[in-house]
């Protein structure tokens, strides 16, 4: 079989122009949505992430501001800020680009976010919600990959779905949102991690093959059943000496290997990348909605 490449910067640009009609809408509604970001120290790929995510949020017609703050702030001193910028009417949702400097608890920091703020869906109180199969604001990789499968006509229900990572960012509220008793998910769903002794065991099993280890090329051919559909949220940076920057992206997918045995599966750039960009302007936008 050789694999349809399900096409997320397309789908993306649908969540987009959606997004610009809901804000025009609350516009003239009166609400202004506003999104913050909080983007602390300076990596590479977390300052890429974040400007991708402010290009978009413009290109939406949608108010941000990005708060660059140095990688030696206190901890308090970030609680003080995130407690401000709770306060502050001007901003629906507030988002702390991660990961944080290892001096900082980054639990305590999206805590500290007011759920009703929290567009990356990280507060104890979203997360609960979630779990609960309750409407809330959802983290946006795992909701970004929920719509790339509705979309491109690959519906989770009654399919056996294998996430590979347990983090709190993506591979749990994955889980949880794909195995919700709703339309667009009730999955059954099987959770990897670095404790599971045979992975392949696992992935070799699944419908809807779902890799978010942060590992580059680690899934392999041999390790995916024939006709999958594999969503590939891995996005790894990798030396490469021919390309300008010196680096290029590649999934946690062994992309031409895999292709030859899937049914579908998300390209790296233009994957699940552009999906969380486009689910934090849903999330914006349903923030903003609730204060109308
Ligand atoms: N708080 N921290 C918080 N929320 C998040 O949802 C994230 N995540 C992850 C890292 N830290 C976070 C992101 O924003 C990963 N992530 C993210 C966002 C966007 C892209 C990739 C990861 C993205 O735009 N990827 C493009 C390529 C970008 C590039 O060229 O560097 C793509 O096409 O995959």
């Amino acid at each position: 079989m050789t694999a349809t490449i399900i096409d997320g910067s397309a789908i993306a640009q649908q969540i987009r122009d959606e997004m610009r009609a809901e804000v025009e809408r609350l516009k003239a509604s009166g609400t202004d949505p506003g999104l913050v970001v909080v983007l602390v120290g300076n990596d590479p790929a977390s300052v890429s992430y974040v400007r991708g995510k402010t290009r978009d949020v413009e290109e939406v017609g949608m108010r941000s501001e990005t708060l660059r703050i140095s990688a030696d702030v206190t901890q308090e001193q970030l609680l003080g800020l995130v407690s401000d910028l709770n306060q502050d009417d001007r901003w629906h949702g507030i988002l702390v680009q991660l990961p944080l400097p290892p001096h900082i608890d980054e639990g305590l920091v999206t805590s500290t976010v007011l759920p009703e703020k929290d567009v990356d869906g990280l507060h104890p109180v979203n997360v609960g919600k979630l779990f609960r199969g309750e409407r809330a604001l959802y983290p946006c990789t795992p909701h970004g990959v929920k719509q790339l499968l509705l979309r491109s006509g690959h519906d989770p229900a009654g399919k056996h779905v294998v996430v590979c990572g347990r983090s709190n960012l993506v591979g749990k509220p994955l889980a949880g949102l794909l195995m919700q008793k709703a339309e667009g998910a009730n999955a059954t769903v099987t959770v990897c991690h670095t404790g599971t002794p045979d992975l392949a065991v696992h992935t070799r099993r699944a419908d809807i093959l779902i890799p978010v280890m942060g590992r580059p090329r680690t899934i392999t051919e041999d390790m995916v059943k024939d006709g999958a559909v594999v969503i590939d949220v891995g996005v790894n940076r990798v030396e490469d000496a021919s390309k300008k920057a010196g680096y290029r992206l590649v999934g946690d997918v062994d992309f031409d290997g895999v292709a030859r045995k899937a049914s579908a599966i998300t390209p790296v750039p233009g994957g699940v990348g552009p999906m969380t960009r486009a689910m934090l302007l849903y999330n914006t936008v349903l923030a903003a909605s609730r204060t109308v």
